[in-house]
């Protein structure tokens, strides 16, 4: 008998850390693109600008900019450390500040940092399993506080668009650091 319904299989999964699937955008970033985020100058110079520190694979079903989408990702993060620091993210606010996001620890150790419009800063513990709702107007930033990847997911609304700018100019005045084997929040 035909079946008329068949079950199709999903268009998008995740495998081994990866979204695997159509139209998956796949971006990179390394020291040389983050170099100004980092607060050892000395310790940034030392080292190789080509060094890998993170990836992005994205879904984004709808154009950027169209209101009413969704986009899902996933952020793997490289462990490493420039001087004490740890590896993170580039960091940003959502360019339509009302807009939120949500982001998931799918494996490692790590933490979520948030910055509100009054610089007051929030640290939460990422590890796999762990579920983060970031309000709209809160500027987001991941580190890498393990010896292992960390990754995690992460969804946002497709008009959310992204700001830099703030974050390189300003930048979160707090910065996570080992210290003796443990990350420490250090006031900058
Ligand atoms: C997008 C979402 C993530 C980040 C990714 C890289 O709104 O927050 O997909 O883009 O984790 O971080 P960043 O700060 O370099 O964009
Ligand atoms: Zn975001």
């Amino acid at each position: 008998m035909d079946n008329k319904f068949p079950i199709e299989p999903p268009v998008h999964r995740f495998s081994d850390q990866m979204m695997v699937g159509c139209e998956v955008v796949h971006s990179s970033r390394k020291l040389n693109d983050l170099a100004d985020i980092f607060v050892d100058r000395e310790a940034i110079g030392s080292c190789d600008p080509d060094t890998p520190v993170y990836e992005v694979d994205a879904y984004m079903p709808v154009a950027e900019g169209v209101s009413g989408g969704l986009y899902l990702g996933v952020t793997r993060i490289l462990p490493g450390k420039v001087g004490r620091e740890y590896f993170m993210t580039k960091g940003h606010f959502h360019r339509l500040e009302t807009r939120p996001e949500f982001y998931w620890g799918m494996q490692g150790e790590g933490v979520l940092l948030t910055m509100d419009r009054n610089c007051r800063v929030r640290a939460e513990a990422m590890f796999a399993g762990s579920i983060h709702y970031i309000a709209g107007g809160l500027a987001h930033r991941v580190v890498n506080t393990g010896n292992a990847q960390l990754s995690f997911g992460a969804c946002w609304p497709s008009d959310a668009g992204h700001n830099y700018e703030e974050i390189l100019h300003a930048g979160f005045p707090v910065s996570v650091q080992d210290r003796d084997g443990e990350p420490a929040l250090i006031e900058l």
